[in-house]
């Protein structure tokens, strides 16, 4: 049997400059993420919906939009995560716009440290999320996780895991990035982000760049996705707040997923950004719900790995 599964939902948008996001677990379920995953021989436990504070539609203040409510809602990531994983548990994050990796991240830092376990990261988006107060452009936190992760940000968001900075930017894989913002481009330089960009990826295709990003992983790293849905190509996915064009394929996301699951190493994973009220009949929630079932093992044929 393989490792249990729970899914975690986060019904918010405080972190985003779209609303709509905190739809977004629903509309998973609606798209059967549950069952799906059931069906491939894993035991799924859905906890609900967690709560927290609603969304004040405010302007930002001192560079962050929205900073109490952000952190309220990330602390009861943190601890839901947490829980899971002292369990023996993979926590699925259904979000809620993606500030909530900071809560999702810190707490399986925090579960990696304890176990002495290495961690590897893999940030699949459009944007490099590596904003901070000053190189901002809107102060949406949404904007700002990895580098909240990594130390840079407000200590109300930096501290939540207990441990300041959460991870080493070394620990972090971007994929799928095309969308960062002029001083955040300067910053993921300055920290020696890894990123493998959209031109990195036409240039030396899905599979090879897989194939660096999970390279050096062994029995004893655990490997976190966190998968924004505007990683994918607008076309496949209208359903986000801030399209993109020009990502990922569906079958090159496919590629992804599947070489992902072959590690065997899939320990958490969040699934973020997806807005339904601008999706089209929910199918950005699908074309989801088939990635995840390919990241968690399902595959066309029984293959070796070639
Ligand atoms: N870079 C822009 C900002 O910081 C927008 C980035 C946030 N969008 C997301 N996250 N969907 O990946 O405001
Ligand atoms: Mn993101
Ligand atoms: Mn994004
Ligand atoms: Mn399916």
């Amino acid at each position: 049997m393989n490792q249990p599964v729970s899914l975690i939902g986060a019904p918010t948008d405080v972190g985003a400059g779209t609303r709509g996001s905190s739809m977004g677990p629903e509309a998973l379920r609606v798209a059967n993420i549950g069952p799906v995953l059931a069906s491939h021989d894993l035991d799924v436990a859905d906890r609900g919906n967690l709560s927290g504070p609603p969304n004040p539609n405010l302007p930002p203040v001192d560079g962050y939009r929205h900073l109490a409510e952000v952190q309220a809602w990330n602390i009861a990531v943190h601890d839901a995560v947490y829980a899971e994983l002292a369990l023996g548990r993979r926590p699925i994050l259904l979000g809620g716009d993606h500030c909530l990796g900071i809560g999702s991240i810190s707490a399986v830092a925090r579960y990696c440290r304890e176990q002495n376990r290495k961690l590897r990261i893999l940030w699949l988006d459009a944007h490099a999320d590596f904003n901070t107060q000053t190189l901002t452009p809107s102060g949406n936190l949404h904007g700002m996780p990895v580098a909240c992760l990594c130390g840079h940000g407000p200590k109300e968001l930096v501290e939540i895991g207990g441990h300041v900075p959460a991870i080493s930017p070394k620990w972090v894989r971007q994929i799928g990035i095309r969308s960062v913002d002029q001083g955040e481009k300067r910053f993921v330089h300055e920290m020696d982000l890894e990123v493998f960009d959209m031109r990195y990826i036409d240039e030396m295709g899905m599979r090879h760049t897989m194939e660096i990003a999970l390279a050096t992983l062994d029995a004893n790293t655990h490997l976190h996705v966190s998968f924004d849905v505007d990683f994918l190509d607008a076309e496949v996915a209208p359903g986000v707040g801030t399209t993109v064009r020009g990502g990922p394929t569906y079958r090159e996301a496919q590629l992804c997923m599947e070489m992902i699951a072959d590690t065997g190493r899939l320990g958490s994973l969040d699934v973020m950004e997806l807005n339904p009220a601008l999706d089209v009949r929910n199918k950005t929630a699908e074309v989801a719900v088939d990635l995840i079932e390919s990241l968690f093992g399902k595959s066309t044929l029984m293959r070796t790995r070639p």
